[in-house]
């Protein structure tokens, strides 16, 4: 049953292989959910699951700085409705397809049926690569990108936010151009700006949501994050709240990365160099040499699991560590591995610590604070009100405490306890396969 819909995926999404993989680790999780629901199976829950509700690809034509036109592609795909609106960032990056865009809107619908906030799945973005353009060009690319994106998206129908080479900047073009072509101030988009909407803690968010999980998983492994040695990849937005919320909590945070290599500082990262370069500056890694320059520097991204560690937080991008490099962590005694990437280790990775009893957090719940506060923005801009930092850190507190119970308990009702990637699953799965059955054949 769960093999020919994953067969069908595979021959129906040709050439998609993230997307193939999302899937397949999903639907063998649940397996056991439909052997005691037989009524998802005559219900065809995981044909229609895979199947997007709508996909959304179109063109995107801006002019540089030069004055050349120049062309690329824009896609939002509108996975899942079942449980709320579409919800999801939306990605700039050279490596863009459709197969990434549905990889990460399929993973969505689970995370944020976790998150117990009303939102379905979605995701979006484009082939645009933002690294090396003036801040006008960004600008023309985002009016043009929002100038067609407009026409599927509402705050009751699909609100995007950021993900990779998407954060407040880009936000704001977009929310700009969205205002003057659709003549409303509404809460389509999150991540906005302070002063216009948005949500104290959203750009902590994903970062500090982890670190609230992880120590969740620390709860129950009776092991403190403190004097604990952290590898957190990338030095993005999700990379660098999560480093700050661990030296917050007594963690030596030694290593960080960006996609041309990683910086190694014995004595623990220097966070204000690291935030001036990357979200000020907009400047490669390599540079943090210059600010400490008794601090290491390697070319390449992998080695960075090299380094000895007790947590390994990958936060930068999908299957940046492979069963080699999982290999290599728990060689060095890695405790604790939780991602804050979408689905940052491979299958085979996820197996090998699995199999060393390493805890590990899955992406889709231990990552899921970022939009859990887009939901809690949503809530604000509907209320017309602003809660204070405390009340938003507290809500995401208990959110994602309850993200863990969630994916605890039933990976123990299913018979795996431990295993938070089957649990996460399932518990994510039931809720969206209730509301699709309950709402019929749509
Ligand atoms: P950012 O664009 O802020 O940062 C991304 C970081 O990852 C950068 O350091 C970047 O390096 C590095 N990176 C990007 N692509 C690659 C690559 N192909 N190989 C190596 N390094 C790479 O993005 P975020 O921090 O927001 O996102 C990081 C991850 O977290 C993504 O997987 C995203 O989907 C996920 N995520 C983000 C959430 C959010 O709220 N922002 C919420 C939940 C998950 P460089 O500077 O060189 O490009
Ligand atoms: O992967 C993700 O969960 C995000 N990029 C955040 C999405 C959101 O709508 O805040």
């Amino acid at each position: 049953m769960v093999k020919g819909v994953i067969d069908q995926v595979v021959k129906r999404n040709p050439g998609e292989p993230e997307f193939h993989q999302a899937v397949k680790e999903v639907l063998e999780s649940v397996a056991p959910v439909l052997e005691k629901h037989p009524e998802y199976k005559e219900a065809k829950i995981l044909d229609r699951l895979v199947e997007p509700e709508r996909q959304i690809i179109f063109r995107v034509p801006w002019q540089d700085d030069k004055g050349e036109f120049r062309v690329n592609r824009g896609f939002r795909i509108e996975f899942n409705s079942a449980i709320g609106p579409y919800k999801g960032g939306l990605r700039f990056h050279p490596s863009v397809y459709i197969g990434i865009i549905k990889f990460l809107g399929f993973e969505q619908i689970f995370k944020n049926s976790l998150t117990t906030l009303p939102m379905g799945g979605g995701k979006g973005g484009s082939d645009f690569d933002p690294k090396g353009k003036s801040d006008s060009e960004v600008m023309r690319f985002c009016q043009s990108f929002m100038a067609e994106l407009c026409k599927y998206i509402g705050p009751d129908t699909d609100v995007p936010a950021g993900d990779i080479g998407v954060g407040g900047r880009e936000i704001g073009y977009m929310y700009g151009m969205y205002k003057k072509i659709r003549n409303e101030f509404t809460g389509v988009l999150t991540g906005k700006g302070l002063d216009w909407g948005g949500s104290l803690v959203r750009t902590e968010a994903t970062g500090y949501g982890l670190i609230y999980f992880l120590l969740e998983m620390l709860k129950d492994l009776g092991k403190s994050i403190k004097g604990a040695t952290v590898v957190s990849s990338g030095s993005g937005n999700v990379s660098i709240y999560a480093a700050q919320k661990c030296q917050e909590l007594g963690a030596k945070v030694v290593a960080m990365s960006d996609s041309n290599g990683y910086i190694y500082d014995k004595d623990g990262i220097d966070l204000k160099a690291v935030k001036q370069l990357k979200e000020v500056e907009r400047k490669r890694l390599k540079e943090y040499l210059k600010h400490k320059p008794n601090a290491k520097y390697e070319d390449g991204c992998n080695n960075i699991w090299s380094i000895k560690c007790d947590i390994a937080l990958p936060n930068a991008t999908q299957n940046e560590i492979d069963e080699k490099s999982a290999a290599k962590l728990v060689e060095n005694g890695v405790w604790a591995v939780a991602e804050g990437a979408n689905m940052p280790s491979t299958p085979e990775a996820i197996q090998f610590f699995l199999k060393n009893k390493v805890c590990f957090g899955p992406a889709k719940a231990a990552n899921a604070g970022g939009v859990a506060t887009s939901g809690l923005e949503m809530t604000q801009n509907s209320q017309r009100l602003s809660w204070t930092f405390e009340e938003v850190d507290a809500y995401l507190n208990r959110i994602m405490k309850s993200i863990y119970k969630q994916s605890k308990e039933a990976a123990e009702e299913y018979g795996q306890p431990g295993n938070l990637v089957v649990g996460a699953n399932i518990a994510g799965f039931s809720k969206v396969a209730r509301s699709m059955l309950a709402q019929g054949l749509v």
